[in-house]
C-alpha cells in the first residue's frame, strides 16, 4: 500500500513536471500564454494628465481588467517602448491616438472597444484666452480660421519622427502649403512685434500643429511667438489665468472634458481646428487580440 502510493506519487510528480516544462515551452512558442501574462498585465500609457489616461482607467474598469497596471510616462517613451517591442516581435499594449505617425511607421491596430470607454470620434479644437479678440485681433483672426486635415498634419508629424526639427518641418508645410495658408491669413492685416504665447503639451501631434501655427503667426501676421510646452492640466489653467494666449490642442467633447468643465467661462472656444480623430488601446498587428474584451479571455 505505502510502496503503491509512494509510486503514484512519483508517477504524478514526473506527469507534473513534464506538463510543466511542455507548457512553458509551447507558451512562448505557439502563444498559449494569456495575453496578459505576455505583457505582465501592463498597459503601457503617456503623461498622467492626458485624457487618453483617464479614458483608458474606465476601459479597465469597463472591461473588468481588475489586476492590470497602466504605465505612466510621455507620448516619447511609449513610441519607444513600442519601437523596441517591435524590433523584437514581443507583445506590447500601449495607449494610442490618430493622428499620430506611429500608424505610418509600424503595422498596428486599435483593440475594438465594444463597451465604447473611448467614447466616439471627436475634434480638436482651437482655446484661447478671454480678451485675446481685443489685444490681438489678427492672431485670433487666423486662430479662428486656422484648420487642417490629419494628412496634412501627418506631413509634419512625420518629416519630425524622420529627424527634421519640427521648426523646420512646420515651415517646409508652411512654404509648400501657400494656398491653404492664404485662405487662413486673408485679409488679416500684420501686426509687427506683438508677442503671443502658445500652449501646448508634447504629443507629436500638438507639436506638429503648434509648430505650424507659429510659422504662420510669425512669418505672415508679425507676431514674435513663444511656445510653452506644459502638460495638459497647467496648459487649460494658463489659458484660463491667462498666462498663456492660445492652444490649439483641445480635443472635445469627450478627451479634455474635465478640464473644458473645470475652466468653462475663462476661456473661448474657437471651434475645431482638426476632425477625425481617435482613440483607444492600440497593439502590433501580429498579437493575437482584436477586441479590449480579449485581454479578460485570452
Ligand atoms: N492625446 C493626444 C491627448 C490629446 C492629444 C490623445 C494623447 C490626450 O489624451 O489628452
Amino acid at each position: 500500500m505505502f510502496k503503491h502510493s509512494a509510486k503514484m506519487l512519483m508517477i504524478a510528480g514526473v506527469a507534473g513536471m513534464l506538463a510543466l516544462a511542455g507548457c512553458s515551452k509551447s507558451d512562448s512558442a505557439s502563444g498559449n500564454a494569456s495575453v496578459g501574462d505576455q505583457v505582465k498585465h501592463q498597459i503601457i500609457g503617456i503623461d498622467p494628465g492626458a485624457g487618453l489616461m483617464k479614458q483608458t482607467q474606465q476601459a479597465m474598469k469597463d472591461y473588468g481588467l481588475d489586476d492590470w497596471k497602466l504605465v505612466e510616462g510621455s507620448d516619447a517613451a511609449m513610441t519607444a517602448a513600442l519601437d523596441k517591442a517591435i524590433k523584437n516581435e514581443d507583445p506590447i499594449i500601449v495607449t494610442g491616438w490618430t493622428p499620430h505617425w506611429m500608424f505610418a511607421k509600424y503595422k498596428l491596430k486599435y483593440l475594438q472597444d465594444p463597451k465604447g470607454s473611448y467614447g466616439k470620434d471627436e475634434e480638436i479644437h482651437t482655446v484661447v484666452r478671454n480678451g485675446l479678440k481685443d489685444d490681438a485681433p489678427s492672431a485670433y483672426a487666423f486662430l479662428d480660421n486656422f484648420n487642417w486635415t490629419p494628412d496634412d498634419m501627418a506631413v509634419v508629424m512625420n518629416a519630425v519622427v524622420d529627424g527634421q526639427k519640427p521648426e523646420d518641418a512646420a515651415a517646409d508645410w508652411v512654404k509648400n502649403n501657400a494656398d491653404k495658408v492664404d485662405a487662413w491669413v486673408k485679409d488679416i492685416p500684420q501686426e509687427s512685434g506683438k508677442k503671443i504665447k502658445l500652449a501646448y503639451v508634447a504629443w507629436d501631434s500638438e507639436i506638429a500643429s503648434t509648430n505650424v501655427v507659429k510659422q504662420v503667426l510669425e512669418q505672415r501676421l508679425g507676431y514674435q511667438v513663444d511656445m510653452l510646452q506644459v502638460e495638459a492640466g497647467p496648459m487649460w489653467a494658463g489659458i484660463a489665468n491667462g498666462s498663456a494666449d492660445a492652444m490649439v490642442a483641445a480635443w472635445l467633447p469627450t478627451t479634455h472634458k474635465d478640464y473644458f468643465d473645470k475652466y468653462e467661462g475663462q476661456f473661448e472656444d474657437l471651434g475645431p481646428n482638426l476632425k477625425g480623430t481617435k482613440l483607444g488601446l492600440v497593439v502590433p498587428e501580429y498579437m493575437p487580440i482584436d477586441s479590449i474584451e480579449d485581454l479578460k479571455t485570452k
